[in-house]
Formats: C-alpha cells, structure tokens, sequence
C-alpha cells in the first residue's frame, strides 16, 4: 500500500521529507504528522510557526495547534499556548483524552509543563524586531496591524491504511491576546477520516472557520470526488459567497489527500505547498489562485 504526505508552503518541505522516510520504513501516520511539525516548530526562520513565529499585539508568542487521528477520529488541540517548545506534542498528546482535549491559554501552558512538554522562550530577537518596527508602522504609515500569517498543516496517509493531520501556527501577527483560528478547531483548519482522506488549511482562519471547509472537503470526498474536486467544490464557490454576503474573503488555502495518496488544493492567492509519496518523494509545488 502506498504510503504518502501533503503539507503547506514550503516551510513543510524538510518535516515533510523526513515524515515521507518514517512511512516508508513503516511507521504510523501520527508519528509521520508530529515528527514532520516538530522540525517546523523547531526552526527559527519560519515566521508563522513555532519559534521564531511572529508575537501578538503585546509582544508575546500565542501559539495554536491541532491533531487528529483518523481512524479513532480523536482530536487533541491548543489555543494560545506559550513558552512549549512544541505545540503539535501537546496537541497529539491530548488527543488521547476523551474529556479536556481542547486546552486553551494559561490551562494549555501549564497542562504542556505539567506533563512535562519542553518550555522554551518562543520569542526571537529576529521576530522581536520585526514586531518592534511593525508597531511604528501601525501607527505612521497606517498600515493593518494583521500582515502575516501562516500554519503548517500536513495530511498523512501510512502503509497500514492510516491517515492523521496535524496543524502549527502562531497565528495572524498582532492579534488580540486570546484570539484564535480555524487552525486548533476541528472541521475548520483540519479534519481527517483514514476511510475518506484529510484536510487541512492555512489563510486567514476568520474567514475559514465560516465555511468549515476542511470538514466540508473530506464530505464531498466520500461522496466519492477526488481531492482536487473536493477542494475546488469546497473553497471556490465558498469565496464567491463570502464576497457577495460579507463584502470581501480573506486569503486562504487548502489541501488535501484521500486514503489512495492523491492530493488536491485549492487557494485564492498563490501558495506553495510539498507533497509526496512512497515513490517519488517530496517534491515542492506552486499552486494559483482558481476560480469556481
Ligand atoms: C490563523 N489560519 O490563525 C491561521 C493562520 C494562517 O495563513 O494560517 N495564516 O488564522
């Protein structure tokens, strides 16, 4: 059985690659997922991910994570952790619980230290400095405060027939204390089901979250399109609606794989992406926006 993996930008690249490698030595599709994020979480020039991410509007690294395992369908996540030094752990970990599986702020951070998650100052002097001259131009060139934003999200389907997802981001730059994502709500940033397949988006999660599309991907998978269907089902018509009943969409992107190993995307603003499978290996891609 084919083993394969699709993530977001080409931040996802390298855990990607190394997550490919672990599927076909025959490891689980979970571990594939943690293994993969963890090296994105770890690297500091990612911006929107993990350390190095981008801070909130007072300064400090809140950073939102998700796991879920396909075949039990359990889900562990974390809203606006700080100070772990990787998210994706906590997450899966919690996923294990059937109750308190969704820990948020001040309960996630001690949860993570409690069970004895690395703590690591997440703040970068590099991202410190990027915040430092943000907050000038906020105020004299009137620029939004919201420019930048990413997640890693990755989908994996394993030799046994498993698939899992996993989302990291530090979220939109210069939120609210507090605010969260589509990234740590199931349906919304991920979902994944090893009989279907799995999704998982990245984009301004304010407007994601309106569409639950990666619940919305997967459904329209079982109903037997291929991801490259289901995505563009999913998002194009979705972003038209958006446009004509709110006023405007924000700017986000999809993936997705079946439990087949094909993959689909769709997004309305150009994205890289990495994907892969037993037999070719990683690869990066581009993808343009689309139409529906
Ligand atoms: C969020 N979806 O917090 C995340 C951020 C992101 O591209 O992926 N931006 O809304």
């Amino acid at each position: 059985m084919t083993v394969a993996m699709i993530g977001t930008w080409r931040m996802a690249y390298e855990g990607l690659t190394e997550g490919l490698n672990q599927l076909k030595a025959g490891g689980h599709s979970g571990d594939a997922i943690e293994t993969a994020i963890k090296m994105v979480e770890d690297y500091p020039f990612f911006k929107s991910v993990g350390y190095g991410g981008l801070p909130n509007a007072e300064g400090l690294v809140e950073m939102d994570s998700a796991f879920m395992d396909g075949d039990s369908f359990a889900v562990g996540a974390v809203a606006g952790i700080k100070d772990i030094k990787n998210p994706i752990s906590v997450a899966r970990h919690l996923s294990n619980h059937h109750f308190n599986s969704f820990l948020v702020g001040a309960g996630a951070t001690e949860y993570a230290v409690l069970n004895g998650f690395e703590v690591k100052g997440m703040l970068t002097e590099r991202a410190k400095k990027i915040w430092q001259k943000r907050k000038v131009e906020i105020q004299t060139k009137n620029l939004s405060p919201y420019d930048g934003h990413d997640t890693v999200g990755m989908v994996s389907l394993d030799a046994q027939g498993s698939m899992s997802v996993g989302t990291s981001t530090s979220g939109l730059f210069m939120k609210k204390p507090g605010r969260t994502g589509d990234s740590a709500l199931v349906g919304d940033g991920f979902y994944c089901d090893s009989e279907i397949g799995g999704a998982a988006a990245t984009g301004l999660g304010e407007d994601i979250m309106k569409g639950c599309l990666c619940y919305e991907i997967v459904r329209l998978m079982g109903t037997g399109l291929t991801p490259q269907q289901a995505c563009d089902q999913a998002v194009y018509p979705f972003v038209e609606k958006l446009k004509k009943r709110y006023g405007k969409a924000g700017e986000f992107s999809l993936i997705a794989l079946d439990k087949a190993g094909n993959w689909g995307v769709a997004t309305n603003v150009e994205f890289t992406f990495a994907a892969g499978d037993g037999e070719h290996g990683a690869k990066i891609m581009m993808a343009t926006p689309g139409e529906a």
